[in-house]
């Protein structure tokens, strides 16, 4: 990618990052250590990587994504709205009762979601199924799975990791988001899941360790051609793009009031200026 490409994605990850936090501002709470540790990759999946149509959002042989830590449903939204799944103005409809954009992603409510979650550990078997059912059906098409570092705490994960493996289920791109936090503290401290890397190397993956926030790197990792299913390991922090929520211990979800949004918003909105060469570059 040339500097151009990198600094479109950069903006295009402030750009999620400013929808998202608007989309929780409406609510007043919502999960967002956990939503703002995946915009940059979901800037490089659907702004470079992903075969997509957002005018035909059920084509058989589009890229797919599983967000399996499904709580960062809102990030997954704001990347959809942008791409022109749908109008913008409905994200402020976030988790309304009968609205179409609940707290975890649902296949059946919003469009452009690809897989419904939220129960930690079953999204991996899902996209493990997914991929493969594409592959029986001669699709091309990739799936590209987000995993939590405290839902690997589930064993389910390690199954469907050593199935996709065995299987040789190649289309299918795990990509960890080692935030180093879950819910209610730190996974070294809960149960530390050590060197991922490694670990899924061992499990027959090609393996790689990549800064969560480097698009560059992010899409080099997600690019690379392999005859083994790929994982690429997000060296991130929880909260990361919003130095306040950054530095927040307890930022698995976060209730503020619409002037702490508004100064979430306009750090957000001062990186973006910078980035577009405009007012405080
Ligand atoms: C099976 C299951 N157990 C517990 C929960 C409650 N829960 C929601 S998010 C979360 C922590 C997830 O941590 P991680 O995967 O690291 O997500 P992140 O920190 O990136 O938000 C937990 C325990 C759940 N959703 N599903």
């Amino acid at each position: 990618m040339n500097a151009t490409e990198i600094r479109d994605l950069q903006i295009f990850a402030a750009e999620i990052r400013l929808a998202l936090l608007e989309e929780m501002k409406s609510r007043g709470f919502g999960h967002i250590g956990g939503s703002l540790s995946v915009c940059d990759v979901l800037a490089v999946l659907y702004g470079k990587v992903m075969r997509i149509d957002p005018k035909n959002p059920k084509w058989p042989e589009r890229d797919k994504l599983v967000c399996s830590k499904g709580h960062a449903g809102p990030a997954v939204y704001a990347t959809l709205a942008l791409k022109g799944y749908f109008p913008k103005e409905q994200l402020l409809t976030l988790n309304r009762p009968g609205a179409n954009f609940p707290s975890h992603c649902d296949k059946n409510k919003t469009i452009g979601v690809d897989c419904t979650t939220g129960s930690l550990g079953q999204g991996t078997s899902q996209a493990a199924g997914m991929a493969l059912g594409d592959q029986l059906k001669g699709r091309d098409s990739r799936t590209f799975l987000i995993v939590g570092d405290g839902e690997l705490n589930e064993g389910q994960c390690w199954e469907a990791a050593m199935f996709t493996a065995a299987k040789q289920i190649n289309n299918l791109t795990w990509i960890i988001d080692d935030n180093k936090r879950q819910l209610d503290g730190y996974t070294a401290d809960i149960l530390p899941t050590f060197d991922l890397r490694a670990k899924f190397e061992a499990f027959g993956f090609d393996a790689t360790r990549v800064p969560g926030n480097d698009v560059s790197a992010l899409y080099e990792a997600l690019t690379r051609k392999s005859d083994k299913p790929i994982a690429v390991v997000m060296d991130n922090i929880k909260g990361s793009g919003v130095k306040a929520v950054e530095e927040t211990t307890a930022n698995h979800s976060m209730t503020v009031g619409a002037e702490t949004w508004d100064s979430y918003i306009a750090a957000v909105q001062a990186d973006l200026a910078k980035l577009k060469g405009g007012v405080g570059a």
